[in-house]
C-alpha cells in the first residue's frame, strides 16, 4: 500500500524543514522549541540529506561547534535567546559560547553521519565532512565513556530525564520521586503550556524535580564527576546505552573508512565492554525487553517502555524480544505506543507515556529490520506513514485514534517522512517497506 498523496507530503516535509531553518540549524518546532536540540538536529539532518546534502552536513557541524572542551555535546544550543521556552540560557547559566544547556542527549550523531555518508550523492564532500567531524564525534563518545562510566563497567549513567530525550517516561517515576524538590527552588513559569494542552505534557511535580536537578548542576558548575557523584537521579537508560553502542559501532566503521586505526581499537574496547554488560544488566529474562536500572537504589526498574526495543538498534535484541514486539504492536491500532496499552502507566495522550513517536519508530524499526523482526518493522513503518499522512507532521500521536498531538510542523517528524517513508527514485516497489536507510 502506498501512503496517500506521498508527493505532496514530501513537499510539505521539505517545507517544514525550510520553515524551521534558522540559518545553519533547525528548530524542532517554532514556538514550542525555538533552539537547536541535539538529537533532533542529527535526525533532522537525515531529512535534509534527502534534498540538500550541504545543508545536512552543516546541521551537524553547527551542533558540534557548541561542543564543550571536555567533549560533551549539550542537549540544547541557544544560538539566540527566545522568551518562548523555559528554561532558557539565563537559567542554565553555563557560561558557554554559544550559550548552551549543561547536560547531554542520546548520541545519535555518529549513526546519522554514517547513514548520510552511505547515501551521499556527493561522496567527496561527504568524506570531507566526515573527516572534519570524526575527531569531534570521537571526543563526545570518549566523554560519555569517561565521564558517565568512570569505573569502566560497560554502561553509561544519565543524570536527568531530559538527557534521555524521553522526559516523562514511566521508567523515571520512581527515581524522580526520590528527588526532593529544592525548598529554595526559584519560582518559575512554564512556557510549554502556552503551546500545548497540559494533558499532553509532563506534570508540575515532574517539572519541579527537573528544575531541582538543574539548580543542583548549576551549583556544581556542571562538573561531570560531581554531577555523577551528587545527582539524586542516576539511572542507566536503555535508550541512551543502546544508541551509544550502535553509535560506537558506526563510529568504528567511520574510523575504518578514514584509516584511523588507533581510534578504531579504542572504540572496539568500548563496544566489547557494553556488549558484555548491557544484556546482563538490562534485559528482562522472560520478555528480552531492556529495562532502565536505578543506580541509586541498585535495582532494575519494572516500567515497560518502547526504549527497551532499542536493543535491536544496538545489534543485541533476540527472538524473545521480537516476540514481545509482535505482541506489543497489537495492543494499539497504531504502533508503537511508548507504553503498552493496558499497562497501568499507559496514558494515550501524555508525551512519553503512551503516544507513538515517529522518531522512535524509525530507530526501533531500523534495528528490528536488521535483527530479523521484519514483520514488526514493516508494521512500524506502515503505521508511521499512516499517522503522518492522517495527522500531519506532529510531535507525537494518539496510538488508539491516530490523532496528532504536541507540537506541529515538527522537524524530526518531517525528516522521518523524507528519510524513511518517502523514497522516490530508490527503485522501490509500492509494497516494499524494507528499510531504505540500509
Ligand atoms: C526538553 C525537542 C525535545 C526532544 C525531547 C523531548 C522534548 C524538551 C522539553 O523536546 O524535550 O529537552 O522541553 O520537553 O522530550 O526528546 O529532543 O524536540
Amino acid at each position: 500500500m502506498t501512503p496517500p498523496a506521498a508527493e505532496s507530503l514530501r513537499e510539505r516535509a521539505i517545507a517544514v524543514l525550510r520553515a524551521n531553518d534558522r540559518g545553519g540549524y533547525t528548530v524542532p518546532s517554532a514556538g514550542l522549541y525555538p533552539f537547536q536540540w541535539n538529537w533532533d538536529s542529527c535526525l533532522v539532518a537525515l531529512g535534509w540529506a534527502c534534498f540538500d546534502e550541504p545543508r545536512a552536513w552543516q546541521e551537524i557541524e553547527t551542533l558540534f561547534a557548541a561542543q564543550w572542551p571536555d567533549g560533551m555535546v549539550p542537549h540544547i544550543v541557544f544560538h539566540r535567546d527566545d522568551p518562548g521556552y523555559f528554561p532558557g540560557p539565563a537559567v542554565w547559566a553555563t557560561g558557554r559560547r554559544p550559550a548552551s544547556s549543561g547536560i547531554t542527549q542520546p548520541p545519535v550523531a555518529a549513526s546519522c553521519v554514517r547513514w548520510m555518508l552511505e547515501r551521499a550523492v556527493d561522496r567527496e564532500a561527504a568524506l570531507a565532512a566526515v573527516a572534519r567531524l570524526f575527531p569531534r564525534l570521537l571526543a563526545w563518545h570518549a566523554w560519555f565513556h569517561r565521564a558517565r562510566d568512570p569505573e569502566e563497567r560497560g554502561f553509561v549513567a544519565t543524570v536527568h530525564p531530559w538527557e534521555t530525550g524521553m522526559d516523562n517516561s514511566p521508567a523515571w517515576d520512581a527515581p524522580l520521586a526520590a528527588v526532593v524538590p529544592a525548598p529554595d527552588l526559584a519560582p518559575y513559569e512554564r512556557r510549554d503550556l502556552a503551546h500545548v494542552d497540559a494533558a499532553q505534557r509532563p506534570t508540575r511535580a515532574e517539572y519541579d524535580r527537573y528544575m531541582t536537578l538543574v539548580q543542583l548542576f548549576r551549583e556544581l558548575a556542571y562538573d561531570p564527576a560531581e554531577m555523577v557523584a551528587r545527582s539524586p537521579f542516576l539511572v542507566v537508560d536503555p535508550g541512551t546505552n543502546a544508541i551509544l553502542l550502535r553509535a560506537d559501532r558506526d563510529l568504528a566503521q567511520l574510523a575504518r573508512i578514514l584509516g584511523e586505526k588507533e581510534a578504531e581499537a579504542r572504540i572496539g574496547i568500548w563496544i566489547a565492554r557494553a556488549e558484555a554488560a548491557l544484556p546482563r544488566l538490562l534485559a528482562d529474562p522472560e520478555s528480552g525487553l531492556w529495562h532502565a536500572f536505578d543506580l541509586r537504589r541498585e535495582c532494575r526498574i519494572p516500567a515497560r517502555t518502547h526504549a527497551g526495543f532499542l536493543a535491536f538498534l544496538a545489534g543485541l535484541g533476540d527472538a524473545r524480544l521480537a516476540a514481545t514486539l509482535d505482541h506489543w504492536v497489537d495492543t494499539t491500532r497504531y504502533a508503537l505506543s511508548s507504553v503498552p496499552a493496558g499497562d497501568p502507566a499507559f496514558d494515550r495522550r501524555r508525551y512519553w507515556r503512551g503516544p507513538v513517536w515517529p522518531v522512535a519508530n524509525l530507530l526501533i524499526g531500523r534495528g528490528a529490520q536488521e535483527r530479523g523482526a521484519e514483520k514488526a518493522a514493516r508494521r512500524l513503518r506502515r503505521d508511521t506513514a499512516a499517522l503522518i499522512a492522517g495527522g500531519g507532521f506532529r510531535e507525537y500521536f494518539d496510538p488508539l485514534s491516530g490523532e496528532g498531538l504536541g507540537g506541529a510542523c515538527f522537524g524530526w517528524t518531517a525528516a522521518v517522512w523524507l528519510a524513511w517513508i518517502d523514497q522516490p527514485g530508490r527503485d522501490r516497489g509500492p509494497d516494499d517497506w524494507s528499510d531504505p536507510l540500509k
